[in-house]
């Protein structure tokens, strides 16, 4: 099935999406900052829901603001079918990861409407809340609630840089009631597929147009606080200190050695370790830190040798802890399995494919969707599409207009076969 992807509207809704941001203008690329809950994510999710409205799909907000556009099918009892993703951006980032999927999703299913398709199942749009970690320090807020697996009293109780917690800043946000009710109830959705840029080099490489994900690698967050005694620049002579950016320096380097000895030992390259924030207090040019917080994020596609790795880690930092006499505290954020796509969808979107004309390259996801948490309540699949060098997280993040619509061609070929299912 083809059906006709309006361009000009589709790729005029990214541009104006983009501009709800608050980084100045980037000679890289359209730099893009959308943290979860602030003025700028208010201010797209309502023009978002205008264009859903303006669609004649039916609108629906749970409590912590994750928002469902439905056209509703012949036979609304039936499970939907789901698809969507995140317009929430990390500080400095690109215009195409999350949004692709939320504005292609409204796309395909414009486009199936105007064509005169009639669903037998309703299709139903998400955006998912907070998919990224940047506020709230998880990931994927919003489809872990979805399904049931952040239990919503941790979930409320998580706080931002700010120490305000998700409770107040949700319900300042419009968004209240208790998040006991955000869970789904089973077999909601009969099927779901989320469109999304690869975040990797892989499609370009092999000059590829589409890629099915068969499957998610497992993500887990870990926490570290080293203690040691700080002082004075000047006076605090080097037998008499415990400076804990130097223990932060060597754990950040155990870390990167253990991810590639992992590698090494496997023969793989599914082993990822990043420490990307690094907090020094005091943080004075004069001052000896006394204390750092590391926010470590590890993947791997197997997640007992994501373990190994992370038990390679201890063993190091309870070495170093008692040599340089510094306390260390590690908190674990998140430690999630790898999903798996359903044989079913991935079937269906091969079709979608092949009625476009297109071979996919079957690839697992490094990076994390909300689709790993919505494989825990239903068949999932995702469809990537190209992004040029491989760059996402960055200003200069790219797809082209000619990926952006035949990802959207397909999706809405997928919906409306699994829709009649
Ligand atoms: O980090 C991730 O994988 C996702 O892009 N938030
Ligand atoms: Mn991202
Ligand atoms: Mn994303
Ligand atoms: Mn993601």
């Amino acid at each position: 099935m083809q059906i006709q992807i309006d361009e000009a509207r589709l790729i005029g809704e990214l541009k104006t999406l983009a501009g709800f941001t608050n980084v100045e203008p980037s000679t890289e690329g359209t730099a893009v900052t959308r943290v979860v809950f602030t003025e700028d994510d208010l201010r797209a999710r309502a023009w978002l829901k205008q264009r859903a409205a303006d669609a004649g799909f039916a609108i629906r907000e749970d409590a912590v603001g994750n928002s469902f556009f439905r056209w509703t099918g012949l036979e609304p009892q039936l499970p939907a079918v789901g698809t969507g993703s995140h317009i929430d951006a990390i500080p400095h980032a690109g215009m195409y990861d999350g949004t692709v999927g939320v504005l292609g999703g409204l796309e395909a299913m414009r486009a199936l409407k105007e064509s005169g398709f009639q669903p037998r199942r309703s299709i139903e749009l998400l955006l998912f809340t907070s998919e990224e970690p940047t506020r709230f320090g998880i990931g994927c807020l919003g489809s872990r609630l979805l399904s049931g697996t952040l239990a919503p009293e941790h979930a409320d109780a998580l706080t931002d840089s700010n120490d305000e917690t998700l409770a107040h800043v949700r319900a300042a946000a419009g968004f209240s009631g208790t998040l006991a009710t955000v869970p789904l109830p089973a077999n909601f959705y009969h099927a779901w597929v989320e469109l999304h840029i690869e975040q990797g080099p892989l499609l370009e490489r092999e000059g590829l147009p589409l890629g099915i994900v068969t499957s998610i690698a497992a993500p887990a967050g870990y926490r570290f606080t080293i203690t040691g005694f700080g002082g004075h620049a000047g006076a605090l002579l080097m037998p008499d200190r415990k400076d804990a950016l130097c223990a932060a320096a060597e754990m950040i380097l155990s870390i990167e050695r253990h991810a590639l000895a992992a590698n090494a030992a496997a023969g793989s390259i599914d082993t990822v370790a990043t420490v990307g924030t690094c907090d020094v207090h005091p943080g004075a040019v004069n001052s000896v830190p006394s204390r750092v917080v590391l926010q470590l994020d590890i993947r791997d596609t197997d997640p007992n040798r994501r373990e190994s790795v992370m038990q390679a880690v201890r063993r190091d930092y309870e070495e170093l802890r008692q040599r340089r006499g510094v306390t260390i505290i590690e908190e674990l954020v998140n430690a999630d399995a790898p999903a798996q796509s359903s044989a079913q969808i991935i079937n269906v979107l091969e079709r979608a494919c092949a009625e476009h004309g297109i071979t996919p390259k079957k690839m697992v996801s490094r990076a994390y969707h909300d689709s790993l948490f919505m494989a825990r309540v239903a068949p999932i699949a995702m469809l990537f599409i190209p992004c040029r060098n491989g760059v996402s997280h960055r200003p200069d993040e790219f797809s082209t207009d000619a990926d952006i619509v035949r990802g959207t061609g397909v999706l809405a070929a997928a919906l409306a076969h699994l829709a009649s299912e």
